[in-house]
């Protein structure tokens, strides 16, 4: 090669001399895969015939379908009402009529059976994000205080007095802080809740004519409702207000007040 460059007059000859056959015999051997790969499409390549179609393909299915059925667990786990279903019946209803068209579509080009299966799969893996909503009530810090709270203030309540839809007393004045109630409730048929979850206030659910006691945490001055939670029951009258007065005041600091040990708001 150095040769070529010094000696002008020879290095065209020589050059073409060698050049010549060299060339022949490479654009049968080297080139012409070097052609071919940068003109074929990459999924046509022969690492992606190799290796991609017949391990990663399967492995990606079986991901897709694993991400899928999660999600429309998810999905059906998720909301108590009936869009959740009716989306994860549309979605599956698509991959059904997706699966059939690309199926029946046979002369469809092989890059747009790609793109339209990772469209598939991307809808897939969304799946689950459709739904709102969580399939637990979330947790709303402390939860609700059990019958055995100790409260500085008890009150003493009958529930359906005579079967009438009432509570008696209907309207009461506590301070802020613990309230524990004792509902006799003398009619069978009737509950009694409040409307504010802020009082943690278990709901109360007798089996029959029975005596229940709930704990209700009034953490600030303020009227709290209470009502019986069977439907109708409320507009009919069954329901009563808990004025709260005085200074604010934490749970910890409540219960703590009450005499409860530390652990027992937890
Ligand atoms: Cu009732």
């Amino acid at each position: 090669m150095t040769d070529t460059t010094t000696e002008g007059p020879e290095s065209p000859v020589e050059v073409a001399g060698e050049a010549a056959p060299a060339e022949v015999e490479s654009p049968t051997g080297v080139v012409s895969p070097v052609g071919e790969e940068s003109g074929t499409p990459f999924w046509q390549r022969p690492y992606v015939e190799r290796f991609l179609v017949p391990l990663v393909l399967p492995l990606a299915v079986v991901v897709a379908v694993v991400v899928y059925v999660l999600n429309v667990s998810r999905l059906f786990l998720a909301t108590h009402g009936s869009a959740s279903v009716m989306a994860g019946s549309v979605i599956t209803a698509a991959i059904l009529i997706g699966a059939a068209v690309l199926s029946a579509a046979p002369r469809l080009r092989r890059s747009s059976l790609v793109l339209v299966t990772v469209g598939f799969l991307l809808v897939l893996s969304s799946a689950g994000w459709i739904s709102v909503g969580t399939s637990e009530p979330e947790a709303e810090g402390p939860s609700e205080l059990g019958p055995d709270v100790k409260a500085t203030q008890v009150v003493q309540m009958v529930a359906a007095p005579g079967g009438a839809f009432a509570f008696a007393p209907a309207e009461l004045e506590v301070k802020t802080g613990l309230v524990r109630f004792e509902v006799d409730f003398v009619a069978p048929g009737h509950t009694m809740d409040f409307h504010e979850p802020e009082t943690l206030f278990a709901e109360l659910v007798p089996q029959g004519v029975q005596k229940l006691v709930g704990v209700a945490f009034f953490g600030g001055p303020g009227d709290y409702a209470f009502f019986c939670t069977v439907p109708g029951h409320e507009a009919a009258g069954m329901k009563g207000v808990v004025h709260a007065t005085g200074d604010p005041v934490s749970l910890e600091q409540a219960l703590a007040d009450a005499g409860n040990p530390p652990a027992a708001g937890e």
